[in-house]
C-alpha cells in the first residue's frame, strides 16, 4: 500500500505540494479549515487528488504517514499538536519538494529584502542564460514547478514559517540578510526562537556550500559568535561550526559604484551585496552581474514611487510590514516627510524608529482599526497626529498635511489585515487612490 501523505492547508503551498505527491504515486489527501480557492480547486481535480474543505476530519488525517503543512498554519493549531504527539513527522512543501530535484538551491532569508534579493538572483541568473526557477514565499509553490518544470537552479525566499519544518533539506548557498524582530506572535513572544529559526537556513551545510551572511547585522554576529566559540554545542538551528561562513560587511566590492545600481537607499546596497556574492558564487561572469544591477527593474510595493500630486512625492512601502524596513523607508527619505503607518500589530516595538521619526516627520498618520498602541508611543513627540481607520481619510489626511517638497510615505510597520486583503491589495489601493488626487 503506497505512503498516505496528507496535505494541510490547499493555498499556493499546500496545492504545489498536493500535486507532486499524486505525481510520485503516494495516497494523497489535502484538507482545508477554510473554502479551497477555486483556481486551488481545479488544479486538485484536474490532478484526481482527493480533497475536503471547511474542516479538518481528524480520522483522514491522523492516519497520515506523514504531513505537509502550509506555513500559514501555526504549530500551536490543536491539529498540529495531535500530530506531533502521536509522532507524525510534519515537513514543510519546501522539504518535500527538494527530495524530487538535483537542482542547487539558493535560497534567502531574513526579516527583510527577501524579496527584493531573491528577484535579483533570479534576473542575474536569467540574464546569465541559466535554466533558473523562481520559489517560496516569494509567492511560487517550489512543489508545482518540481512536478512541472524542474530547472537546473532555484532561487527560494524561505519564510521562517517554512524554515520551521525543514530538517534534511540543504541549500547550496544560503543567504540570511538580517534579523530584527517580526513574527513573534508565532514564536510564543520569544525573539531567540524566531532567530533560531532562521538560522534553519544553513541546516545541513557542509563545507562545499556557502553561508553568506550581513556580518555587521548586531544579531547574527551574536549568534556566530556563539557558534565560533563552541559555546552553544547543540545551537536548536541544527547549523553545524564546521560550516564554512561567508560574512560579508561594507566596504565590501560592489562590481560597479553604489551611484549605478539600479536598487536605491542603503537596504539595497546591501540586498545587492548579498546578489552579488551568490552569483559570483555560481560564477556568473562579471559583466553580466554588472549589467543585471543596472538594470534590475525593482519589486512593486518595495519604496515604489506612485506620483507627484502639487509638488508632493507619494511613495508606497505597503511591504514594510515591521518596523526595522520601515527604519529604512525612512533613512532612505531626503525630504520633510508625512508617514503613514498602522495595521495589525505584530508585537512591534516602535522606539527602533524614534529617532528617524523625529528627524524626518512633521506629520504621522495612523490607519488601521486599533491605533491605541501608536497614539500610546508616539503622541508625545509633538508631531502633528491624524487618527484614521480607512485608507481614504488616511490619504486626505496625508494630503492636507503635506507641503511642496514633502514625501507622503505609506510604510505602515504593520501587516495588512485589519483593513486589508494582503499588503498587495493595501497597496494597490493606495497607488489609485494617490492617482485620483
Ligand atoms: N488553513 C488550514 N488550517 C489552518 C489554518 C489555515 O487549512 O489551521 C488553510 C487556509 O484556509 C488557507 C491555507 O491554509 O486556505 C493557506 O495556507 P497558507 O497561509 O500557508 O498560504 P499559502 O497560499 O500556501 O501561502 C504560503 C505562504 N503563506 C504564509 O506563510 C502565510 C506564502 O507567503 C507563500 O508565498 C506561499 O506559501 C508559497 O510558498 C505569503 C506570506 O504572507 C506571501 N508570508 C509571510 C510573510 O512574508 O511575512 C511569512
Ligand atoms: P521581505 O521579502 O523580507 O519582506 P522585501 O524585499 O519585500 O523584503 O522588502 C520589504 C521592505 O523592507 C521594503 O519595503 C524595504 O523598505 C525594506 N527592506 C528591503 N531590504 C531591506 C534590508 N536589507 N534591510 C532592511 N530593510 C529592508
Amino acid at each position: 500500500m503506497s505512503k498516505r501523505i496528507v496535505v494541510l492547508g490547499a493555498g499556493e503551498s499546500g496545492s504545489g505540494a498536493a500535486i507532486l505527491a499524486k505525481e510520485k504515486g503516494f495516497d494523497v489527501f489535502v484538507s482545508d479549515c477554510g473554502r479551497i480557492s477555486e483556481p486551488y480547486r481545479a488544479l486538485l481535480d484536474q490532478n484526481g487528488v482527493k480533497w475536503e474543505d471547511g474542516k479538518h476530519s481528524e480520522e483522514l488525517i491522523l492516519n497520515a504517514d506523514e504531513v505537509v503543512k502550509s506555513p500559514g498554519i501555526p504549530l500551536t493549531a490543536p491539529l498540529i499538536q495531535k500530530l506531533q504527539a502521536q509522532g507524525t513527522p510534519i515537513i514543510s512543501e519546501i522539504e518535500f519538494a527538494a527530495r524530487y530535484t538535483h537542482a542547487k538551491m539558493i535560497c534567502i532569508t531574513g526579516s527583510n529584502g527577501k524579496t527584493t534579493t531573491t528577484s535579483l538572483i533570479y534576473y542575474i541568473l536569467r540574464q546569465a542564460g541559466l535554466n533558473v526557477g523562481l520559489a517560496g514565499n516569494i509567492g511560487n509553490s517550489l512543489a508545482l514547478q518540481v512536478a512541472h518544470e524542474d530547472h537546473d537552479y532555484y532561487v527560494i525566499e524561505l519564510s521562517s514559517f517554512q524554515l520551521d519544518n525543514m530538517y534534511d533539506f540543504k541549500a547550496d548557498i544560503a543567504i540570511l540578510l538580517n534579523i530584527t524582530p517580526d513574527h513573534l506572535d508565532r514564536y510564543d513572544f520569544k525573539f531567540q526562537n524566531y532567530i533560531d529559526a532562521k538560522f534553519r537556513i544553513a541546516r545541513n551545510q557542509t563545507k562545499e556550500d556557502s553561508f553568506i551572511y550581513w556580518a555587521e547585522d548586531p544579531v547574527i554576529d551574536r549568534e556566530m559568535k556563539k557558534l565560533s566559540s563552541g559555546s552553544t554545542p547543540g545551537h536548536p538551528c541544527g547549523i553545524c561550526a564546521t560550516l564554512y561562513p561567508y560574512g560579508f560587511s561594507q566596504p565590501n566590492p560592489l562590481p560597479i559604484g553604489e551611484d549605478e545600481l539600479a536598487l536605491k537607499g542603503r537596504h539595497n546596497v546591501l540586498n545587492s551585496m548579498a546578489a552579488t556574492i551568490a552569483a559570483n558564487v555560481v560564477g556568473i561572469k562579471k559583466e553580466v552581474i554588472r549589467e543585471s544591477l543596472k538594470t534590475f527593474q525593482g519589486v512593486a510595493h518595495r519604496l515604489q514611487y506612485v506620483a507627484t500630486v502639487r509638488g508632493v512625492r507619494w511613495i508606497n512601502d505597503s511591504k514594510a510590514t515591521n518596523v526595522n524596513s520601515c527604519w529604512y523607508a525612512l533613512e532612505s527619505m531626503t525630504t520633510p516627510t508625512v508617514l503613514i503607518l498602522g495595521g495589525k500589530d505584530k508585537g512591534n516595538d516602535y522606539s527602533e524608529i524614534d529617532e528617524l521619526v523625529k528627524a524626518k516627520c512633521h506629520t504621522l498618520v495612523f490607519m488601521g482599526l486599533h491605533n491605541e498602541k501608536l497614539h500610546e508611543h508616539f503622541d508625545g513627540f509633538g508631531l502633528n497626529i491624524i487618527d484614521t481607520d480607512n485608507l481614504h481619510d488616511a490619504i486626505q489626511g496625508a494630503y492636507n498635511a503635506a507641503h511642496e517638497g514633502d514625501t507622503v510615505l505609506l510604510s505602515p510597520c504593520c501587516a495588512s489585515f485589519d483593513l486589508f486583503k494582503s499588503y498587495e491589495d493595501r497597496g494597490e489601493q493606495f497607488m489609485a487612490a494617490v492617482k485620483k488626487l
